[in-house]
C-alpha cells in the first residue's frame, strides 16, 4: 500500500509487461534512422496526431525546446504563458540556447486568448523583439491540470496564424485533455504546427516525448535535437516502452481522472482542506492550506508514506498515475486530512 507517490505522473514505472517489450525490441543506430522501432513509434506517434512526421526526444523539457529553436531564430519572440511549464521549468532554455525572446502573456483561464495574442504582436518596429511563435499547454500544468478543448486551442491559434506566427502545443499530457473532453488527439493537432508529447507520464513509459509536425519541420528539428546532443543510438529499447504505452496505456487515462476527482472530493469533505476548482479535471487536485502549513504538512504525510509535492507556502499537488489505486487513494485522503487537522 505504502508509499502512495502522488508527486507527479513522471514516477511511475514501466511495468512487467513493458519491460518484456522493451527487452525484446529489434534496435540499430537511430542517428542513421537505421532503428526500426524507434522508426515505428515515430509513425504511429504521426498517425495519432495526424501530422505528417514525430521525432524521439529524450523528455518533454527537450521537446518543446527544440520546438521552439526550430520555430524561432535569435531575437524573436515567443509568446509563452506566464504560468507555463515552459516559462517556469524548463530552465530558461529558450533564452540561454536560442537567445529567444519570452513574451510573456496572460494564462490565468489555462489558454493565452486570441486579444492577448494580439497584444503580443506589436507592429513592426526596431525597438520591438518580434513575435514568431505562440505556445499554448494542454492540460495546463499549474492551472491544476486544466483540460482545454479543440475549440478553445482552435481560436487563440487562428488568431496567430493570421499575424503570421507559428503555434506549438506543449501537450505534455494531451491524452488526459482528450480523454477528459472526449475527442481525438488530432483535433488539437489539426489547428497548430507542432505539438509534443510525453510516454513518461500518464502513459507509463520510463523515458521519452514525440515531437510531431509537419516533414519539414521534423527534420529541421533533427538537426536541433542533434545539436543538444539529443541524438540516440539503439533507441529501440525505449521506443518499445513508447509503443507498449501508446497501444495499452492510452485509453486507462480516463480511470486516474476518476481517482483524481474522488480524491479532490474526500479532501474536501474534511473540511480543513480547500480543493481548487478546475472546469475540466484530468489527473491533478490542487489544493490550499493556511499561509505557511504546506511545508510542515508535506513532512508529516511523507513520514507517513504520503508523498506529493508543495507549489508553494499554501498550495500542493497531488496527481494520480496508473501506478496509484483506488484504495490507496482513499488510504492517502484520510491520512492527509488527520495530518492537515493536527497541524
Ligand atoms: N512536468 C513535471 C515537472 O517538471 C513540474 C511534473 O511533475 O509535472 N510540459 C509540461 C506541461 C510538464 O508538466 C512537464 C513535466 C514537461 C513539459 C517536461 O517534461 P520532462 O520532465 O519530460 O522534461
Amino acid at each position: 500500500m505504502f508509499p502512495v507517490d502522488l508527486k507527479s505522473d513522471t514516477v511511475t514505472k514501466p511495468s512487467e509487461e513493458m519491460r518484456k517489450a522493451m527487452y525484446a525490441a529489434e534496435v540499430g543506430d537511430d542517428v542513421y534512422g537505421e532503428d526500426p522501432t524507434v522508426n515505428r513509434l515515430e509513425e504511429t506517434a504521426a498517425g495519432l496526431t495526424g501530422m505528417e512526421a514525430a521525432l524521439l526526444l529524450p523528455s518533454g523539457t527537450m521537446g518543446n525546446l527544440v520546438a521552439v529553436l526550430t520555430h524561432c531564430g535569435r531575437g524573436d519572440g515567443a509568446i509563452l504563458g506566464a504560468d507555463s511549464h515552459i516559462l517556469n521549468y524548463e530552465g530558461g532554455g529558450l533564452a540561454a540556447l536560442g537567445s529567444v525572446v519570452p513574451l510573456v502573456a496572460d494564462d490565468c483561464s489555462g489558454c493565452i486568448h486570441p486579444e492577448e495574442v494580439r497584444r503580443h504582436c506589436r507592429p513592426s518596429n526596431v525597438h520591438f523583439a518580434p513575435a514568431r511563435l505562440l505556445c499554448l499547454e494542454n492540460t495546463h500544468n499549474r492551472r491544476g491540470g486544466l483540460a482545454l478543448s479543440p475549440e478553445t486551442i482552435r481560436s487563440s491559434a487562428e488568431e496567430a496564424h493570421l499575424r503570421g506566427l507559428s503555434v506549438h502545443i506543449d501537450g505534455a499530457r494531451i491524452f488526459n485533455a482528450s480523454a477528459a473532453w472526449n475527442c481525438s488527439v488530432k483535433e488539437y493537432a489539426s489547428s497548430v504546427d507542432s505539438l509534443q508529447f510525453c510516454i513518461s507520464k500518464g502513459l507509463g513509459a520510463p523515458v521519452g516525448s514525440l515531437l510531431c509536425g509537419a516533414r519539414s519541420f521534423i527534420d529541421a528539428a533533427r538537426h536541433w535535437r542533434k545539436r543538444l546532443g539529443g541524438g540516440l543510438r539503439q533507441a529501440g529499447i525505449l521506443a518499445a516502452a513508447g509503443l507498449f504505452a501508446l497501444e495499452r496505456n492510452i485509453d486507462r487515462l480516463r480511470e486516474d481522472h476518476e481517482n483524481a476527482e474522488l480524491l479532490g472530493r474526500l479532501l474536501s469533505g474534511g473540511g480543513v482542506i480547500q480543493v481548487e476548482h478546475n472546469e475540466k479535471p484530468t489527473n491533478m487536485v490542487y489544493c490550499k492550506v493556511p499561509e505557511g502549513a504546506c511545508a510542515d504538512l508535506h513532512t508529516r504525510c511523507a513520514a507517513r508514506g504520503v508523498l506529493f509535492n508543495g507549489v508553494s507556502d499554501n498550495r500542493f499537488r497531488l496527481v494520480t498515475h496508473l501506478d496509484v489505486s483506488r484504495e490507496q487513494i482513499v488510504r492517502a485522503a484520510e491520512i492527509i486530512l488527520e495530518e492537515a487537522a493536527a497541524s
